[in-house]
């Protein structure tokens, strides 16, 4: 069910689109290409994750999992970016981000369903591969983090992160595995096809794009897949794109992310290394 009942109950009272959202993070990144896409008047709320900002109480009570993006839309909460952006696709239907056929409807969702399964390992992968050069708080900001938030599930991934063995080897390369298998399943869907599902950009591709692009900055073997290359650069091309994702990326931390991922590789560690 996309709309939960909010803990803070002001926003009940808000009009419009409303975003608490990351610039970097992937699952914002769906929903401002939706927006972009769509033309959409939405009011930002840039949540600062680096300050964990979303381990504060006041946040909590926006997101019950301390996590981004939520959405408000005239005081209706939403959380999930997948159910964000079919909500988006639904309320605003031009121009469609849905297939033109009713059979393909389940086709679509089943690539979102799969795109959602995809986080927890594109995020392990993400830590491992670029966010060490930039992600690592320091130990009295960790527990401070720690000690405000409370979506355990979260906190554990932290404390491994911040550990001082890091995120074991084997979790890393079961996550790159498993990426790779979805990419193959990606590249064959769409040998002789332009987009994922029907003949028009959908949310289904949508979905992915975030993934494909994050893994892209810490040079991830895309030539093993030349559908998905082609599919890559037709999506690149897009003015959604550039707005809801391209736009929102800070470059110093590009340009941190591109010099850890040059020194991976040349110690023999970057990601190639693990499949
Ligand atoms: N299934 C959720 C996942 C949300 C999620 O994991 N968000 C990440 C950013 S993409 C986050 O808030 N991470 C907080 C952190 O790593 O501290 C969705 O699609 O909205």
């Amino acid at each position: 069910m996309p709309i939960i009942e909010p803990e803070d109950t002001s926003l009940k009272n808000l009009r419009g689109l409303h975003l608490w959202h990351g610039g970097l993070s992937s699952c914002s990144q769906r929903v401002r290409i939706v927006l972009a896409e769509k033309g959409l008047d939405w009011e930002s709320h840039v949540v600062d994750m680096a300050a964990g900002e979303h381990a504060g109480a006041a946040y909590q009570a926006i997101h019950p999992k301390g996590l981004v993006p939520a959405m408000v839309d005239d005081g209706a909460l939403l959380i999930e970016s997948i159910d964000i952006i079919d909500h988006l696709d639904r309320r605003t239907p031009e121009p469609p981000l849905r297939p033109g056929e009713a059979g393909e409807e389940a086709e679509m969702q089943a690539w979102l369903a799969k795109a959602d399964a995809a986080q927890a390992d594109l995020k392990t992968l993400s830590h491992e591969f670029l966010f060490q050069a930039t992600h690592k708080r320091s130990p009295e900001k960790l527990a401070a983090f720690l000690a405000g938030h409370r979506n355990e599930t979260l906190t554990a991934f932290h404390r491994e992160f911040h550990s001082e063995a890091g995120i074991p080897r084997d979790k890393v390369a079961a996550a790159a595995k498993r990426t790779d298998a979805g990419f193959r399943e990606l590249d064959a869907a769409l040998a002789g096809r332009d987009w994922l599902v029907g003949g028009r950009l959908t949310l289904a591709d949508v979905a992915w794009m975030p993934n494909i692009h994050r893994m892209a900055l810490m040079d991830w073997p895309f030539e093993r897949y030349p559908h998905l290359v082609r599919w890559k650069e037709r999506i690149e091309a897009l003015p959604c794109y550039r707005q809801g994702l391209v736009d929102w990326e800070p470059s110093p931390l590009l340009d941190a992310f591109a010099a850890y991922v040059a020194r991976r590789k040349e110690e023999g560690t970057d990601v190639r290394s693990y499949l």
